[in-house]
């Protein structure tokens, strides 16, 4: 095809493991050392096998697919065979296409924000919310965040994404501010890894406070473990600076990654999150591993020991609350108290109570 590329086509073919035969011996001819002006040469090669019925497939078709599968086989690391999987193939160009309209949602206005309360567990009073993105894609759905976020990473997109969700944030949180003076409601934002590597955050949140009249500490940003502990250099600088401004850093899904202890007491953070599994080991009295409670008490006494203050998340029942309560947890996100929601729920809460 081009000038290292071939193509093999097999005819009434019995079923893959025919044409997976001709690959695997096309290989091992392709591999056989060869001699070159008094030196031993090796070269090896990629084939991308594809069985189809002739009947249901053109010939354009099957060179895509042939060609996407050799990149499948080159990217496991070359001198081998990939067969096609149709499923695996769907799932690609959903990714590609999810990825390539993620930049026209934002701007069409697909994407949209709940709000999940933060309640502290002293009282139940409401006393936050966290910020949690969605997108209502015209074809697929509702779409939650694990579903593109990783894209807008990878593409750059999360930039403008995530300066949107800051926006819609203190805005909403100003609007609050103004109907419910007496409450002083916590808005508690996700920010990606990539957000912090760009020190230009700490200008547009300083310019966003400014804007929205919000106290810089009625904002916290959620960084998760993993991303704050790989963080140094000047990531490290703009986290200093955020906090500098007075806004509040909370270590999201806490206990998931690695800490190193000693660094963690040297970083700009004032909140630590616990993640889900910890909590879940405290469902109900009956079930309660004691295993889980004397660590999740542990990390408590260690953030409190630090200055931090925890909440944790993922809280289902009476039973983790309570538990969580006892052991001197500040404050509770979960299903128990409320699920994420539109912001009119939360006007809701702060005018007639949970
Ligand atoms: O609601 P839930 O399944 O949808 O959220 C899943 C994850 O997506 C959470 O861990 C949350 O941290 C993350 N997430 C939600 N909204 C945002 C956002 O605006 N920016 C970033 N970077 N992550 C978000
Ligand atoms: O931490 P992230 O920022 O990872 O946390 C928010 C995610 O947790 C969202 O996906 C939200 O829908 C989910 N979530 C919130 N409350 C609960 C809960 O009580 N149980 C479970 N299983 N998930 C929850
Ligand atoms: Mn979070």
């Amino acid at each position: 095809m081009g000038g290292d590329e071939f193509v093999v086509l097999v005819e009434e073919c019995e079923n893959a493991e025919t044409a997976i035969g001709v690959a695997r011996q096309a290989l091992a001819a392709v591999r056989a050392p060869l001699r070159l002006a008094g030196h031993s040469i090796t070269i090896s090669a990629s084939v991308g096998v594809v069985e189809a019925p002739a009947a249901q497939t053109t010939a354009a078709e099957l060179m895509k697919a042939a060609d996407t599968t050799l990149y499948w086989a080159k990217a496991e690391g070359r001198n081998r065979w990939a067969l096609f999987d149709p499923e695996r193939h769907a799932r690609e160009i959903t990714r590609y296409e999810l990825s390539a309209s993620l930049p026209k949602a934002l701007q069409r206005g697909e994407l949209f924000i709940e709000y999940q309360p933060l309640v502290r567990l002293r009282d139940e009073e409401l006393t936050g919310v966290e910020v949690l993105v969605r997108w209502q894609h015209p074809t697929w759905g509702r779409l939650y965040p694990d579903q593109f976020i990783g894209l807008a990473e990878e593409t750059g997109l999360i930039a403008p994404l995530g300066m949107w969700v800051l926006t819609s944030a203190c805005q909403q949180a100003r609007s609050w501010r103004d109907k419910f003076p007496d409450r002083a409601l916590t808005i508690s934002v996700n920010v990606s890894p990539r957000q912090v590597k760009d020190p230009a955050i700490v200008d547009d949140v300083a310019d966003l406070l400014a804007a929205s009249g919000l106290a810089p500490e009625r904002l916290q940003l959620e960084i998760t473990e993993s991303a704050i502990m790989a963080t140094s250099g000047e990531p490290l600088k703009t986290l200093h600076a955020l906090a500098d401004l007075g806004v509040q850093i909370a270590i999201d899904d806490f206990g998931t990654g690695y800490s190193n202890l000693a660094y963690l007491r040297t970083l700009p953070v004032h909140c630590l999150k616990l993640a889900g599994p910890f909590i879940s080991g405290l469902r109900t009295p009956a079930q309660a591993d004691p295993q889980d409670r004397a660590i999740v008490g542990t990390l408590i006494r260690l953030a409190h020991t630090l200055g931090l203050s925890v909440t944790a998340e993922g809280v289902e029942t009476e039973a983790q609350a309570d538990a969580l309560r006892k052991l001197g947890c500040d404050t509770a996100q979960g299903f128990r108290f409320a699920a994420a929601a539109p912001a009119d729920a939360i006007d809701e809460w702060l005018t007639f109570g949970g």
